[in-house]
């Protein structure tokens, strides 16, 4: 089933000079560039991004986290995007995530985990369209996927 799903490379991800790293992780797997662009969001946007964690003990952190430089939103594009991505991005606290994950090789601090991605299909839907106006998120083909992609009704 062909998915999208959002990506944020994170404020510590942008400091640390690895947007291009995480963003090749990505495309060399295989998915689709659909969006991209960096911003810089202001505590209200954060908040409704992140309105599931309200109340959480560490919600003041993160709206702080997210909101204090900026970052890169991605919408990612493929078969099964939203469990690829995860999986890429591996456990939320980088203890542990795996190794040959992005938190897993490049993070060691739950609160500096480097990116954000949609959990669920559903998520992914009201993800994209909270950072992303319909004219952002671009159709377009590519020469590859006959090798990347299955070919349809295989
Ligand atoms: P994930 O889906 O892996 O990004 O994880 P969550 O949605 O559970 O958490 C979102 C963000 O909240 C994490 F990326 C970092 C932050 N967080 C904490 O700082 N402490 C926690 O105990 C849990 C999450």
């Amino acid at each position: 089933m062909i998915e999208r799903t959002l990506v944020l490379v994170k404020p510590d991800g942008v400091q640390r000079l690895l947007v291009g790293r995480i963003l090749a992780r990505y495309e060399e797997r295989g998915l689709k560039l659909v969006g991209l662009k960096l911003v810089q969001v202001d505590r209200e946007f954060a908040e409704r991004h992140y309105a599931v964690h309200r109340g959480k003990p560490f919600f003041e952190g993160l709206v702080a986290f997210i909101t204090s430089g900026p970052l890169v939103a991605v919408a990612l594009e493929g078969p099964d995007a939203v469990a690829i991505v995860r999986t890429m991005n591996g456990a939320t606290r980088p203890a542990q995530a795996d190794p040959g994950t992005i938190r897993g090789d490049l993070a060691v601090e739950t609160a500096q985990n480097l990116v954000h991605a949609s959990d669920s299909p559903e998520t992914a839907e009201a993800e994209l369209a909270l950072w992303f106006r319909p004219e952002e998120l671009v159709r377009y083909g590519r020469e590859i996927d006959r090798w990347v992609l299955a070919p349809e009704g295989a």
